[in-house]
């Protein structure tokens, strides 16, 4: 079974992808160099040329990108292109007046949906499927990413985008979708209305999922496989390297293949910048190879994983990166001790509750507060105080262990804690207010 968009590249040797690498990087500087003054002032005040970069090995040499950077360049800063060759921009949400602003030549369209597409045929996707799209459209890369890999697959697609889960479901049963993508928590929330219709889930047709854009725990993959009845995968990717699809998760499901051909990772250490051997945890920093509109190099993308390069049972042969153990920005240090919302997830999954929960961060008299509303299904729910106060005790008692303090559970009834169609918010830190 050879689940290949493109084999010869996605299965190429290491002496292949490395020979790649090095010609495109030593183009991309120069490009970069040439037309991005914002970039050239910075290798400029490093003291670096395009000539210093000969191979990829080189890239240590070059200065890092921020967040930061962006903001400072923004909106046209740091175009690579006249504006006249690029045909879209995709932004983040800006939730926290961060907005990020891409551009894309058609070539980097291309070459995006290209790695889409070998991310939903890894996830087993033909021209037979039926490639339900409702991540959200407009702005946000991964409706328009999605939706442009599964027509280069030349699977039939919908282009729902999230929200109206009514009728997400009805097309779901009513043209037979066998492919899912949306966002983990949009995918649990679709499972529990199909259950509450009625549904079981034998009744879809669907046989795969592709869930990414933010966190989740292996415990959350293993409630939304039961729900529906699919096979889960996981897809990473960021506004700022184009969107979904600069790694995707192959049948193994264990780790996500970088498409190395177009996307180099590092991972450093934060605190430093210093470059981390393969197997260290640390920021994962992200250049790109071939981009011609928005061609970052050494992005640091502010998620925390590890890269192997054990071989994979599927024959592909990019680099694998870990799920992103939460951004750097995601940890909550709570009373001195790092907490990180996917802790909580996990442990709420494996004691039998559903991942319908709000973490609320506060200080109160200088100390910090952690306390969690959890949502009971109808099942779970009693009118007895004495049992949901028992349950709400154990629930506290599996939290310390894993996180090592202690927070307040409060169980709360079925249905109160709003649904996610995008990507959840799971944290509320009250102590930005009073800082
Ligand atoms: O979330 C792109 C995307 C769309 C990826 C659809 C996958 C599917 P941004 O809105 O710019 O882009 O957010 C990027 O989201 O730096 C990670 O912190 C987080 N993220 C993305 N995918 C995953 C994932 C899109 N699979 C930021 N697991 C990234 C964990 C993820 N976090």
């Amino acid at each position: 079974m050879a689940n290949y968009f493109q084999p010869e590249i996605e299965t190429a040797s290491r002496e292949e992808i490395i020979r790649i690498q090095n010609e495109k990087i030593v183009k991309q500087v120069k490009h970069v160099y040439d037309n991005v003054k914002y970039y050239r002032d910075l290798m400029d005040e490093k003291g670096v040329k395009p000539e210093d970069i000969k191979s990829i090995d080189d890239i240590k040499k070059l200065p890092f990108l921020t967040k930061n950077d962006l903001r400072e360049a923004y909106p046209y800063g740091l175009l690579g292109t006249d504006l006249k060759n690029c045909v879209r921009i995709q932004s983040t949400s800006g939730t926290t007046g961060k907005r990020v602003v891409a551009f894309y030549t058609q070539h980097d369209i291309d070459l995006w949906e290209e790695c889409c597409a070998r991310a939903i045929v890894a996830a087993g996707g033909t021209n037979e499927d039926v490639v339900q799209v409702c991540y959200g459209y407009g702005l946000f890369t991964g409706g328009p990413g999605l939706n442009g890999g599964s027509h280069k697959v030349g699977s039939l697609t919908l282009p729902m985008s999230s929200g109206n889960t009514d009728r997400q479901i009805q097309f779901m049963m009513d043209l037979g979708s066998t492919i899912l993508c949306c966002t983990p928590s949009y995918a649990a929330f679709i499972g529990e209305s199909l259950a509450e219709k009625g549904y079981k889930p034998e009744d879809n047709k669907l046989k795969a999922g592709i869930f990414g854009a933010e966190p989740w725990t292996e415990e959350m993959r293993r409630s939304i496989e039961k729900s529906l009845g699919i096979k889960a995968y996981d897809i990473y990717g960021l506004t700022e390297t184009s969107g979904p699809g600069v790694s995707f998760e192959c049948s193994e499901q264990k780790g996500m293949h970088i498409n190395e051909d177009h996307f180099y990772a590092e991972i450093i250490d934060p605190d430093t910048g210093e470059v981390l051997p393969e197997g260290s945890k640390g920021e994962l920093v992200f250049t790109s190879l071939d981009k011609e509109a928005f061609p970052l190099l050494r992005y640091r993308t502010r998620d925390i994983c590890i890269l192997t390069r054990e071989k994979c049972s599927c024959g592909r042969t990019h680099v694998k990166m870990t799920k992103p153990m939460g951004r750097s920005d995601d940890m909550m240090i709570i009373r001195g001790v790092n907490v990180f919302p996917s802790q909580i997830e996990t442990v709420l999954l494996n004691e039998g509750y559903t991942p319908n929960y709000q973490i609320l961060v506060d200080r109160k008299n200088n100390t910090d507060t952690l306390d969690i509303n959890v949502e009971l299904t109808p099942e779970q729910f009693s009118d007895k105080v004495s049992d949901i106060q028992a349950m709400e005790k154990a629930l506290e008692g599996a939290m310390r262990t894993m996180l090592g303090i202690g927070p307040k559970v409060h169980l709360v009834a079925p249905k109160s804690i709003v649904r996610s169609e995008g990507k959840a918010v799971r944290v509320i830190d009250n102590r930005k207010l009073h800082d």
